[in-house]
């Protein structure tokens, strides 16, 4: 039994990486290849393979770590008989990773630092020699064939100094900043965001710094060459580039803008904190980095999504409410929303934002309900329960969503496909001193007016008392908002998505009916109805409100004798 070491391989720097995940513990097991850290460097976020499989007896790094080439990152108790002396320097195959994990050393960059100078040389001598066009490949990747094209750093036209990051790609282990072979200018863009390239596929065209100088120069100076080449001929221009393309589609309704870098350099982002970025749509641009050298970490993009959450609008391109110094006007006083209220307005705001809303507007003629509900009082008084409108309200959504059932829907994220649901649970909005709550009534469509009756005012308790689980406010397929206790003749309530239907109830009133001879009292419920018009259409919205306002109204129809049978 031999403890074998497993140190930090060639990667390609003498900089310090940063160790920003530790994926192995001790008492695992890991095999040969198996990722044990992820390492970030300035050009790219590394995958660390181990060099030995068995298992792990110590850990000796943590994240936040800054390594060098060669550090100790694992110690592995092994039954093969590999290595005697540990503490000898890294034999080069054990410092190098293997050829299946070469891509996680990102080994395409110098490996060495006379290597560097070399290019940087190479770099210096183009610069001054004769304008050329320099086709940039992609560079030794590693044996891991097709990789994603997942950034365009540059626009065709844009000056690059060597080193400059190009594009990047990512594999399954890596994502890897392709660096610029040498100064100049880009001439054409050969890849676009989204493509799989391969080591040696070419990707862009460059004029070298030579070639650019020449441009520039005064016309009459025989002993600079102008380059014969068209920069990019017009038939083979593509009408937007590569990256304009980006912009187009990122500019698609609903789609988050796509994290962009300042053109002019002065951002220091790893590639796995752009990857983060990129995916929570954040500009780096408006990020405050807070690592040494002014470098993003990924958590300044948190910090910064947090702080965009809490305030709302930001990222939405739409513009901000400017902050008043209300105290300048009077006194104030500054209270702390509590968590419900907080959640609430991100609840709001996001369903106020994703859904096109349409209301409608209509009014029930509950006469005949009301009595029939007074005549049940007596009946109330002797379960026990307050027999208000809404339990009957409950019902007739229940059997207007069985007699409309596009209104029972939710739309699948994909985009593609519409969520159809054979159950019937209603939620209701209740007002909480912590905060509005939505509980929702299970299977609507199987319960009595009694047993609605009774869960409302239960749940409404519970959630007042504060005392509702969270799988209480789940399910619910559509909601009602009642403000008929309180007052008012209409309203336009917010979709409580993902449900595509909201019902809104004000206050019930007496009003003057022509009855064909005279005008007679008669108790009207205003009616609100507001809807996701992606998933429900307005004929459908107006076939369901108008069975609900005959259930309601009615005394005959078959569903409002089903709502007096319950009853
Ligand atoms: N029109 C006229 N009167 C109505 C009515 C209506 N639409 N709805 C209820 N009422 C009457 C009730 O009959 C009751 O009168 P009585 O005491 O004389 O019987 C009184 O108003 C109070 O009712 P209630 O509020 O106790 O009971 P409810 O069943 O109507 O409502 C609940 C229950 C939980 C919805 C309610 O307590 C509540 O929290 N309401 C606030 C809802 C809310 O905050 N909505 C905000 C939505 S924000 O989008």
């Amino acid at each position: 039994m031999s403890k074998q070491t497993v140190k930090v391989p060639d990667i390609g720097t003498d900089e310090p990486a940063e160790v920003t995940e530790v994926l192995v513990s001790e008492g695992d097991s890991v095999e040969v290849e198996q990722s044990i850290i992820v390492l970030e460097t300035d050009k790219a976020s590394v995958e660390v393979p181990s060099s030995h499989g068995g298992k792990v007896v110590s850990v000796l790094v943590k994240e936040g770590d800054q390594l060098k080439t060669g550090a100790a990152i694992i110690e592995v108790q092994s039954e093969a008989e590999v290595q005697t002396d540990e503490e000898a320097p890294v034999p080069a195959e054990q410092g190098q990773p293997s050829a299946g994990a070469k891509d996680a050393t990102a080994d395409y960059e110098s490996p060495s630092a006379e290597h560097r100078e070399e290019k940087r040389e190479e770099g210096k001598r183009e610069a001054t020699e004769a304008p050329k066009e320099i086709n940039v490949p992609v560079p030794d990747i590693g044996d891991v064939g097709d990789v994603e094209v997942i950034e365009i750093s540059v626009a065709v036209g844009d000056q690059v100094e060597e080193g400059d990051t190009l594009l990047v790609l990512e594999s399954d282990k890596a994502s890897m900043e392709i660096p610029s072979p040498a100064s100049g200018k880009v001439l054409k863009l050969l890849v676009g965001e989204g493509d799989k390239v391969k080591q040696g596929q070419q990707i862009a065209v460059l004029q070298s710094a030579g070639a650019a100088v020449a441009e520039k120069a005064p016309e009459g100076k025989p002993e600079t060459k102008r380059t014969e080449k068209p920069v990019s001929p017009p038939e083979q221009r593509p009408t937007t580039t590569p990256v304009q393309q980006t912009q187009a589609a990122a500019a698609q309704p609903g789609e988050l803008p796509p994290a962009v870098e300042a053109g002019d350099g002065s951002l220091h982002a790893g590639p796995a904190v752009r990857r983060l970025a990129r995916q929570l749509g954040v500009d780096l641009g408006k990020v405050k980095p807070t690592g040494p050298r002014k470098r993003y970490t990924k958590e300044d993009v948190r910090n910064y999504v947090n702080k965009v959450i809490a305030r709302g609008g930001a990222g939405t391109g739409i513009p901000q409410v400017p902050a008043v110094d209300f105290a300048e006007f009077g006194e104030i006083n500054r209270v702390k929303m509590s968590k419900i209220k907080r959640s609430t307005a991100a609840n709001m705001h996001r369903a106020w934002l994703n859904v096109p809303h349409v209301s409608q507007f209509d009014d029930a003629d509950i006469t005949e309900l009301e009595s029939f509900r007074k005549e049940k009082k007596a009946e109330a008084e002797k379960r026990g329960v307050k027999l208000t409108p809404l339990p009957f309200i409950f019902k007739a959504c229940a059997l207007a969503l069985k007699a409309e059932p596009s209104f029972n829907v939710s739309l699948d994220p994909d985009g593609e496909h519409i969520i159809e649901k054979h159950y019937i649970n209603i939620g209701m909005a209740v007002d909480t001193p912590a905060g509005l709550m939505v509980p929702v009534i299970r299977d609507v469509d199987k319960k009595d007016i009694w047993q609605l009756a009774e869960e409302t005012v239960a749940l409404a308790t519970k959630a007042r008392d504060g005392k509702l689980l969270p799988k209480d406010m789940q399910g619910g397929c559509f909601s009602i908002s009642s403000l008929g206790a309180i007052g008012g003749q209409g309203f336009t309530p917010v979709v409580n998505t993902p449900e595509v239907g909201i019902l809104g109830v004000s206050k019930a009133a007496i009003k003057p009916f022509w009855d064909g001879k005279a005008f007679v009292p008669h108790t009207f419920l205003p009616l609100s109805l507001s809807y996701d018009h992606r998933a429900v259409n307005g004929a459908d919205a107006g076939r369901f409100l108008t069975h609900l306002v005959k259930t309601l109204s009615s005394e005959t129809s078959d569903d409002a004798l089903v709502l007096r049978g319950h009853a």
